[in-house]
């Protein structure tokens, strides 16, 4: 049995790195087992296939998952401690999506922060104004230009030590950032594929060294996303914001929705950004949806 780590992922087929350095191919011994980009994994020659066989994973430190389209908890990569939601003025952000990364990244055990991309180009108003009322709820945000190096030296001190993994729409730049931090990656930019329903992305999710100590990951675009719901935090479903107001409210299982002496609801138009509670009613929504989906389905299968 021998150590690795899990460093790129398309479907069950696995790159992993061995402890002596090695770059090889690999897949899980069961089905049951599904490791992710970052896990480290116990492998096993397998001899009739000539292949490495992961046979287990170490316990994870931190965890990103999100809601399938089955529904379904799926996880995304493990072991990470920090996300990186990159925006760019162009194609125009969905502040929507921004917030449900960084919820789920909070009820994962991930420090996360805002990349905006592309800041050579101009940010409307809008853009500017959700970015201030995510700065105000304690989010960090950096602006850097993967095409004329801004803001490059400070995301570099940022990712310093850390296993960092970049998340956004597809178009923001995410492997263009890769180059300048990881000399001589084959990244490949605007590399598409086509998979299985014929949309085009990027092959895998991959983790690379940085040369300065850390690792960074670089993900597919994706076009929308959704915490997996028995992953958040019951309360504040990962919503900082609302987290930190919603010690005061009267009910300790207060949503936040039309109970009252709300106290998040109270903070609204001042404290409380309007359209970051409008993201997090959509969550709770979602959230209250999918639970009780998954309630019939067990009510169900229990009368059986
Ligand atoms: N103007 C500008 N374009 C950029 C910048 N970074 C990336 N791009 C362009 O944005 C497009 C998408 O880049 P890519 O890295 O493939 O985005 P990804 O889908 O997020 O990985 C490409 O045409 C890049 O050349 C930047 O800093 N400024
Ligand atoms: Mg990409
Ligand atoms: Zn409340």
């Amino acid at each position: 049995m021998s150590a690795a780590r899990v460093i790129a992922t398309h479907r069950r087929l696995l790159r992993v790195r061995t402890e002596d350095g090695r770059e090889v191919l690999a897949r899980p011994s069961r089905r049951e087992l599904a490791p992710v980009c970052g896990d480290f994994v116990q492998c096993e020659f397998d001899q009739r296939h000539g292949e490495l066989r992961v046979v287990a994973h170490e316990p994870r430190s931190s965890a990103l998952y999100r809601t399938n389209a089955r529904g379904g908890s799926e996880l995304l990569a493990a072991n990470l401690s920090l996300l990186l939601v990159v925006i760019a003025p162009l194609p125009r952000p969905d502040f929507f999506v921004v917030d449900r990364y960084l919820a789920a990244a909070r009820c994962g055990g991930i420090t996360s922060a805002i990349v905006l991309n592309k800041s050579e180009l101009p940010a409307d108003d809008d853009i500017e104004r959700e970015l201030a009322a995510l700065i105000a709820a304690g989010y960090r945000c950096l602006r850097v230009s993967a095409h004329e190096g801004a803001g490059l030296d400070e995301l570099r001190t940022l990712l310093h030590g850390q296993t960092a993994m970049l998340v956004g729409q597809s178009g923001v730049g995410k492997s263009s950032l890769l180059q300048p931090l990881v000399p001589h990656s084959d990244a490949a930019v605007g590399d598409l594929i086509r998979d299985d329903e014929g949309r085009h992305t990027t092959s895998t999710t991959r983790l690379y060294r940085l040369p300065g100590g850390g690792e960074i990951i670089d993900a597919p675009g994706v076009r929308d996303f959704a915490p997996a719901i028995d992953r958040l935090e019951p309360r504040a479903l990962g919503f900082v914001d609302v987290e930190s107001l919603a010690s005061q409210c009267r009910f300790a299982d207060c949503r936040h929705l039309r109970e009252p002496g709300c106290a998040v609801r109270a903070a609204l138009g001042a404290t409380l950004s309007a359209r970051r509670y409008e993201s997090y009613r959509r969550l709770r929504r979602l959230y209250d949806r999918l639970r009780g989906e998954r309630q019939d389905r067990g009510d169900r299968t229990r009368r059986r």
